[in-house]
């Protein structure tokens, strides 16, 4: 795998550098992607993108919680891979730096990343249904029902048909309209609005890189496609 001269030079010199990530970035730890090798991911005959949706939610909250315990269970033992540590560093070595995912393993808070605008949320926190109070997860097991207003908790993350969390999309968007160099890392492009955003940054007239073993709809669009796994491929750039 060879980076170009251009891109090194692009990486060299860049001020505003901003990289979206999908489950790709956490394959190399071990996290099963949702799509990839012709095959999605399914939960007891149900496709992810059935269970994980806030129609599922309405009907049935037990089965949804016992979807994201199965996958918390799974993450307690789960390291960041190189990937994680890679743009763990690139936040100290640009001016400026915005990291954008939409996975909600927090493999890339775990890998010293901060900052991380987490577009579909955290699998380690639960809120009310109706207050919104937060708990975190990752310190134990959540109560039974929030303790502030007594209602059911759910997990903490963005369902299908449910929009992002305020503010968090936005944000992202104008770090995607003003940046110089943009990374696609590990993300099949096909979940809207997170897969508008290299649209966006390409649009404002920025240099558009995806890494992915495979080709996407976004390859298109993207001046360069490293085709190889994240961790490999971004030790690359590592001077
Ligand atoms: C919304 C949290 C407003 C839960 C997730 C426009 C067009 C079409 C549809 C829509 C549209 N706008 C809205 C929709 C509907 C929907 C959508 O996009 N549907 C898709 C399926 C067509 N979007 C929504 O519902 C969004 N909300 O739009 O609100 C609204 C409200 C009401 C009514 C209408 C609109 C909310 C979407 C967020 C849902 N929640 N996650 C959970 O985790 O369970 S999405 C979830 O799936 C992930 O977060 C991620 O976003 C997505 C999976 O995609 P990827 O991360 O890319 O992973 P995938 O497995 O697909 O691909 C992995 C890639 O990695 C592959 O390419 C593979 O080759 C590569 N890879 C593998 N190994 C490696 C690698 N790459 C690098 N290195 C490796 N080693």
């Amino acid at each position: 795998m060879q980076i170009s001269e251009e891109l090194r030079q692009r990486f060299a010199r860049a001020q505003r550098v901003f990289v979206l990530t999908g489950a790709g970035v956490s394959a190399e730890s071990g996290v099963p992607t949702f799509r990839g090798g012709g095959h999605t991911a399914v939960w007891k005959g149900l496709p992810f993108d059935v269970i994980s949706s806030a129609e599922m939610l309405e009907r049935n909250l037990p089965a949804v919680w016992e979807w994201f315990d199965y996958r918390r269970d799974f993450l307690e033992s789960i390291l960041p891979n190189a990937a994680h540590y890679e743009i763990a560093h690139w936040q100290e070595r640009f001016p400026e730096f915005t990291l954008v995912t939409q996975n909600v393993d927090g493999l890339h808070h775990k890998a010293g990343s901060r900052d991380v605008i987490e577009l579909h949320g955290n699998i380690w926190r639960a809120r009310c249904i109706d207050c919104r109070s937060s708990y975190d997860m990752s310190k134990g097991k959540r109560p039974e029902a929030c303790l502030e207003c007594g209602d059911a908790l759910r997990p903490d993350v963005v369902l299908f048909g449910e929009m992002l969390p305020a503010g968090a999309f936005e944000i992202a968007s104008e770090h995607a309209s003003r940046c110089d160099l943009c990374f696609v890392v590990g993300t099949s492009g096909l979940v809207y609005p997170a897969a508008g955003l290299p649209e966006i940054a390409k649009a404002a007239g920025a240099y558009v890189c995806e890494v992915n073993p495979e080709q996407t709809p976004l390859s298109s669009l993207c001046d360069a496609t490293l085709l190889g796994k994240a961790g490999e491929v971004l030790s690359l750039f590592r001077s």
